[in-house]
């Protein structure tokens, strides 16, 4: 009995979030545009690592100049161990359609007009939970092992929210910034479209679907109303290139691989994004956010698929200095259960069931 009347209400929620919602209508004047070097004060993201750099720490580590040749998801790779059925796709921004784009941003504007749990004070919507979970949590996942393991929780529970509160039933998008290292100005993404501009030099986005956005959270680790700017930096992002990714993906330890990926792709993406992408502590207040961790995410599984022990085992340590085991558990404050790492170290496993699209 009680059963079926959650289910009868769950089914109710889902049939009116499913509703696109506009934005909150505000005046631009009200929002304050923070000056650009606010972002970067607080405890910075790894140091961005400059390329050459990371090619003598790998050679460091191994001796060896080898880079491993990008290994493509295929199905056939995938169905041997996937324990899930109907395995959801991540798609890359380009192949995803007009249709599936507007459904993506429609459920992150319905979060973001949404009222938020109460569980964080500094959040105003559903939305900012996120980026306040982000931001509290912000000194035990990052600069250390688990970076990747907490941010692949944080993204899927992103997704589960758009889903179970949004009514998204559509595939993820993932972003190759591969494909734009240097140029991400010319991604559609960045386009009057969809996410707005880049190249602002710290000014506040007016243009794209999220124009005009106010944020409550960060940055750093308090909180100001501010807007959502960008100070977009092709040379920065140049470094989110391919042979970055695979020389990161060319350490057969994880923790190699993942120091890597850290300080290499992920810290220059969010540098050369720049302003709230920047601020180690509210950048999941961009909406790009998503796109860039799913890239993140996406060259972690790459990585993994290279050797089915990488889904089985974890090497490492905690910000703490304690090693990281396949117990140990992977927590976002109650937004979603608590797992441990053997359960989403493979994405095709049971918790999460997804795949990339290649
Ligand atoms: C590589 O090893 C050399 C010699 O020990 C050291 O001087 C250098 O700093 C190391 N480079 C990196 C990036 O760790
Ligand atoms: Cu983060």
């Amino acid at each position: 009995m009680r059963s079926s009347i959650i289910s009868a209400s769950l089914a109710l929620v889902a049939t009116v979030a499913a509703i696109p919602q506009e934005l909150p209508k505000v005046n631009l004047e009200s929002i304050p545009k923070l000056p650009l070097n606010i972002f970067a004060e607080t405890p910075k993201f790894k140091e961005p690592v400059p390329f050459e750099v990371a090619k003598e720490k790998f050679r460091n580590a191994t001796g060896s100049d080898a880079e491993v040749k990008r290994e493509a998801i295929t199905d056939s790779h995938l169905s041997a161990r996937a324990t899930c059925s109907n395995v959801r796709v991540r798609t890359e921004w380009d192949s995803y359609s007009d249709s599936d784009r507007q459904a993506f941003v429609d459920a992150i504007k319905c979060l973001m007009g949404r009222g938020p749990s109460g569980q964080f004070s500094q959040s105003k919507s559903r939305y900012e939970d996120l980026v306040a979970l982000h931001q509290t949590l912000t000194p035990n996942v990052h600069g250390s092992d688990k970076f990747l393991i907490w941010h692949r929780y944080l993204t899927w529970t992103f997704e589960d929210m758009l889903r179970s509160e949004c009514g998204f039933n559509r595939n993820m998008p993932w972003f190759d910034e591969t494909r734009y290292a240097g140029k991400f100005a010319q991604s559609s993404i960045f386009s009057d479209k969809w996410f707005g501009g880049i190249a602002l030099g710290g000014n506040c986005v007016t243009t794209g679907q999220f124009a005009n956005l106010a944020i409550n959270v960060g940055p750093g680790s308090g909180n100001q109303l501010h807007c959502l700017a960008r100070a977009g930096d092709g040379s920065k992002t140049a470094n989110c290139n391919a042979a970055y990714v695979n020389q990161c993906n060319a350490f057969s330890d994880f923790h190699g691989m993942a120091d890597c990926a850290e300080g290499g792709p992920h810290a220059w993406g969010h540098n050369g994004i720049g302003a709230v992408m920047q601020d180690v502590y509210a950048s999941p207040a961009d909406p790009v956010f998503w796109l860039h961790h799913a890239f993140i995410d996406r060259n972690f599984r790459i990585w993994q698929n290279a050797n089915s022990a990488r889904t089985t085992s974890i090497s490492g340590n905690d910000k703490a200095g304690n090693a990281l085991t396949l117990d140990t558990t992977v927590n976002v404050y109650d937004m979603r259960p608590t797992v441990r790492i053997r359960d989403i170290l493979d994405t095709t496993g049971t918790t999460l069931c997804y795949k990339y699209n290649y």
